[in-house]
């Protein structure tokens, strides 16, 4: 199939030349861009995503969080590492999220380790480093090798090594902004976990009355297949009950 036919089956999208409309540049796109951009396309194209909306109150997680920060400085936690944590404990709890289709696609593959992918935006386009066994690491490790690794993705790039083998990924514009997104998932990943910026709500407290709370608003795209829309309403319930804990800190 060329660059400029859709699927079987249907036209190709017309070919343009855009200087007859007007002034145009043309930049090639980065080879990250170009690789990236394939495996998108293929998943967007085979895997029958749903995105689940939801929000959660991280106003007790984020108290924890600047006190952690004022006590270790030394590796900074920020919402997603503390995210990745309470995805841990919701892969172990709803292993049908932690699973890959096998080949044939007629069997599913739960896999028993807890490797996270992290969304890194650099300058030559996104790459998903992979950080392995998140449930034996601390809390510290996980952030001091999350810095480390968008630091190498953005500076040198990554090896396919270091981007695979992942379970689930973590996608975050929290530091950006937005409300919600609908992220693609990484095959053969079977979900993905979006994050937006956190904002400041008020929601009705325990005699009805407003109580401003810190909301973070959570975008999980799943594979229909595999994931029913109940399932994705817990996992996200479930996430947020690990959130308002202690544990994810530990
Ligand atoms: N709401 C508000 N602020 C948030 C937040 C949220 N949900 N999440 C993080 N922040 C804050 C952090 O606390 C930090 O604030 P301070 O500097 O004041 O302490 C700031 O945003 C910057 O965070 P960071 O980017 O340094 O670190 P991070 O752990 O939040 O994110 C990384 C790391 C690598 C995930 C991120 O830098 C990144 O590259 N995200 C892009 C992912 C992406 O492009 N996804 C789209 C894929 S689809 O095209």
């Amino acid at each position: 199939m060329s660059e400029s036919e859709t699927k079987p089956g249907l036209p190709p999208i017309p070919e343009h030349d855009f200087s007859e409309f007007g002034e145009v540049e043309v930049n090639p796109l980065s080879k990250i861009q170009r690789l990236t951009g394939s495996f998108l396309a293929r998943s967007w194209a085979t895997i029958p995503h749903v995105t689940h909306h939801d929000e959660v109150d991280i106003t007790e997680m984020e108290n924890r969080r600047r006190a952690y920060n004022a006590e270790s400085p030394a590796a900074k936690l920020t919402a997603p590492v503390l995210l990745a944590k309470a995805l841990v404990a919701a892969l172990k709890s709803f292993p049908q999220f932690n699973a890959s289709l096998d080949n044939s696609g007629k069997a599913l593959v739960i896999k028993k380790y807890y490797h996270v992918g992290f969304a890194v935006d650099t300058p030559a386009g996104l790459l998903v480093p992979v950080i392995r066994d998140c449930d034996k690491k601390s809390v510290g490790e996980i952030a001091s090798e999350l810095s480390e690794i968008a630091i190498k993705a953005r500076e040198k790039g990554l090896t396919m090594a270091e981007m695979s083998g992942g379970c689930m990924t973590i996608s975050s514009l929290g530091h950006i902004g937005g409300t919600a997104f609908t992220p693609i998932i990484n095959a053969p990943e079977v979900a993905i976990l979006g994050l937006t910026r956190t904002r400041t709500q008020a929601v009705p407290g325990p005699s009805g009355e407003p109580v401003w709370r810190q909301m973070l608003p959570l975008s999980l795209s799943y594979d229909h297949r595999v994931i029913n829309g109940a399932d994705a309403a817990r996992f996200t319930g479930f996430l947020a009950e690990q959130i308002a804990g202690e544990e994810i800190f530990q």
